[in-house]
């Protein structure tokens, strides 16, 4: 009885502990990447700054609305602290510490306030979104970041023009798939990695990520790398990962870009760009693929096809010309009125030449 007693008031003093251990590890936010060193700040610090509280209308990807009201400081607040100004940033990243993150580009960190809640409609926050959580009003939820441990400064990178489109449908064609569960189904799947390698886009800089519905992300090069894209099955082609949280998946993906290389989905094309009827074949007008992906001008245009064969086409002629899904699925080029050998069969690439 006596050590029966012992082992529980030893287990209680260990559960204590650990509890005591993981509120304290959590109960503080790191911003790093500032080159005079990192800043630790506690929840205490961050309750003695002056709050804002506001009401606001959280929205998520499938256009869910929830509306409360959140109280905290602004980020910028927190910033001035230390001397620092949120407009001066460049990108930032947060991130929680249920290994959700994402990247706040210039723009929003430029015109939005950034709110760090720690009360929702006057309680403390629900476990799972403590210390903090990020919000930013008129941004969608995906920035209202949870359990926000840390954050960390980015630089931007240098902006390149845009001098290669792949088409996905065909460059997939070329790689091995795997099985991938989602939900219930069992769909099929290429690893990111392998597709980038084979697009020969070994950059290190961020991915533009851009989904039909308007959304636009910027994904790491690492976290994005390490995925997959599924390609059958619903939300296709959705980005997706067995290591991150469901919120970082980007279904129905448009494009995306990285560095001086564009990768488009022609099947989302033919639903969020603008169609065109020529010589009664259905699809997108050459110049309306390159523009949507800010190709850059030059005069000479080469379309190569997944066997190696290619043509090129004089920019002048490129308004003459469409791409589109043959009965196959194959992505194809036509040009009106010029020569047949423009037509190219299972299109991978379009690149201007220099
Ligand atoms: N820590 C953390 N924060 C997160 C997420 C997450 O998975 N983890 N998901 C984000 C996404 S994608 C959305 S849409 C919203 C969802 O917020 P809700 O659960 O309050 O609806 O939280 C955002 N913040
Ligand atoms: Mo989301």
């Amino acid at each position: 009885m006596r050590r029966n007693l012992r082992g529980i008031l030893f287990m209680v003093l260990v559960m204590l502990l650990t509890i005591s251990l993981t509120t304290w590890a959590e109960d503080k936010l790191v911003i790093v990447g500032f080159s005079d060193g990192d800043i630790e700040v506690t929840a205490a610090a961050l309750k003695a700054l002056p709050t804002v509280t506001k009401d606001v209308v959280s929205v998520n990807s499938s256009g869910t609305a929830k509306k409360f009201s959140i109280t905290g400081p602004t980020f910028a607040d927190l910033l001035a602290k230390f001397d620092k100004s949120q407009s001066s940033l460049e990108a930032i990243r947060f991130v929680a510490g249920d290994g959700y993150s994402i990247e706040v580009p210039a723009e929003v960190l430029q015109n939005r306030q950034i709110i760090l809640a720690y009360l929702m409609d006057g309680e403390p926050l629900d476990e799972k979104s403590q210390p903090v959580r990020a919000v930013i009003p008129e941004e969608r939820a995906m920035y209202w970041v949870r359990n926000l441990v840390k954050i960390e400064i980015l630089g931007v990178d240098e902006q390149v023009a845009v001098e290669r489109v792949h088409f996905l449908e065909t460059a997939v064609g070329q790689l091995e798939t795997v099985d991938y569960t989602y939900y219930e189904s069992l769909d099929q799947a290429v690893s990111v990695q392998d597709l980038l390698t084979n697009l020969a886009m070994t950059d290190d800089s961020s991915i533009q990520l851009r989904a039909v519905d308007g959304l636009n992300k910027s994904e790491d090069q690492k976290i994005f790398s390490n995925g997959y894209i599924k390609v059958t099955g619903t939300d296709v082609p959705l980005f997706l990962s067995p290591e991150i949280p469901k919120g970082m998946y980007v279904k129905h993906i448009l494009h995306f870009i990285q560095a001086d290389a564009a990768v488009i989905s022609m099947t989302k094309a033919l639903e969020g760009l603008e169609q065109t009827t020529l010589d009664d074949i259905e699809g997108i007008n050459v110049v309306t693929i390159l523009d949507a992906l800010g190709v850059v001008k030059n005069e000479i245009y080469r379309l190569i096809a997944d066997d190696g064969y290619f043509v090129e086409v004089n920019a002048a002629d490129l308004s003459l010309g469409i791409i589109y899904l043959d009965d196959k699925g194959q992505v194809r080029s036509y040009f009106s009125g010029l020569p047949k050998n423009t037509g190219v069969k299972g299109l991978l690439t379009i690149e201007a030449v220099k």
